[in-house]
């Protein structure tokens, strides 16, 4: 059953219409985020669409297609809504807390996006309701404004103390086209990443080793990042450079800290030169960074698992280009960068170690940079 279809079905009426919001891969620039630093996603074809059409003021209900029971909730509050439509609760309570007069209304939801899978399966959901409630009402929030929006619901409402990158990456990314995205100031700029041009394609594998970062894991480095920047008296890690790396991590005595601050710094940097050499159109001398990326994640990070490793090694070995994981890490999808024609090579091949490992199968299939939030 499709959004429009469960509209139907649970309301006895026609959606105003149909929005829809992207899950995405983030190419490189991983835990930057809320180190105001610099990340490069691009938005996946899979997506959430969210059936909508208007409800007295002040009430809210949303349906799923992968849930049982509908939701109803008012002029709500977190702690009210929880699960999974506290991600819709949240959005109607940021949009309020911001200042807008946030129209009521009655909303069905379908989603391709693999859940708890780190392709932002979340984002996806808030940004295509955010979208959505923004046209409904004919609310004033410039798209700039809207991901920090639909952050502040995730952050306070769901209580998940993530960045700005999936949101970003929902909301303002374009069809074949990366988005570079600087965390401190919410500038972009869309770097066009047309791979078929090339022959080549980005391989997203799905671990399918399970993901959460509703846990202490994840507020664990940002912790851990937020208190090193403080003690190198600096606003965030984003603050030092490359060439400032090795004083700054002399001044550390936490070796434990002094390898999340090297991720974060060496990141940004790979950031950038991917962009760079994207913008020169040299695309397959972005693997080695990627790789890189992929290591620093997995030794001073610490935020890979044995799936996702096993994968990425993998992947390299058969000739993908460059390989990484992707997303906030502890399981999650690695994507590679390979010959177009290479796919089905990688996938056996990735198959086949997860086999042998005793790993539950991956999932795997090729990807290209879709649009981002739109009314359909
Ligand atoms: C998760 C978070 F939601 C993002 O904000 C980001 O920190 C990412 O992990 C890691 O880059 O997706």
């Amino acid at each position: 059953m499709n959004a429009q279809d469960a509209f139907r079905k649970e309301y006895g009426a026609e959606p105003s219409g149909l929005w829809a919001a992207p899950g995405r891969v983030n190419l490189i620039g991983e835990h930057t985020d809320y180190n105001d630093g610099f990340v490069l996603p691009f938005a996946l074809p899979q997506r959430t669409v969210a059936a909508v059409g208007p409800a007295p003021a002040g009430e809210w209900t949303v349906c799923s297609t992968s849930q049982d029971e509908a939701v109803s909730f008012g002029r709500t509050e977190p702690g009210e809504v929880t699960g999974w439509a506290a991600y819709v609760a949240g959005v109607v309570w940021a949009l309020r807390e911001a200042g807008h007069d946030v129209p009521g209304a009655r909303i069905a939801v379908d989603s391709d996006v693999p859940l708890g899978s780190g392709l932002s399966s979340s984002a996806a959901l808030e940004s295509s309701v955010l979208t959505a409630l923004v046209d409904l009402g004919g609310l004033d929030v410039p798209l700039e404004q809207r991901p920090a929006i639909a952050q502040r619901a995730e952050n306070v409402y769901v209580g998940a103390p993530t960045g700005i990158l999936d949101q970003s990456a929902s909301i303002r990314c374009r069809e074949g086209h990366a988005l570079f995205l600087d965390c401190r100031s919410y500038e972009v700029e869309h770097i066009p990443f047309d791979l078929a041009a090339e022959g080549l394609a980005i391989l997203v594998i799905n671990s399918n080793a399970p993901h959460q970062h509703v846990d202490g894991e994840y507020g664990a480095r940002r912790k851990s990042c937020e208190e090193a920047a403080r003690i190198l008296g600096v606003p965030a890690l984003r603050d030092i450079t490359g060439a400032e790396l090795d004083d700054a991590l002399a001044r550390l005595d936490d070796e434990v800290m002094r390898r999340r601050v090297r991720h974060i710094v060496t990141e940004d940097d790979r950031v950038l030169e991917t962009v760079q050499l994207l913008k020169a159109g040299q695309v397959r001398e972005i693997g080695p960074l990627l790789t890189a990326s992929h290591a620093s994640m997995r030794d001073d990070f610490e935020i890979t698992v044995a799936q996702v490793d096993l994968a990425v090694d993998t992947a390299l070995e058969v000739g993908a280009y460059g390989a990484r994981m992707t997303g906030g890490g502890f399981g999650g999808c690695v994507l590679a960068l390979i010959d177009a024609d290479k796919a089905d090579v990688v996938t056996g091949a990735v198959e086949q170690a997860y086999a042998e490992a005793g790993f539950t199968p991956p999932t795997a299939w090729t990807v290209t940079a879709g649009p981002g939030a739109t009314k359909l």
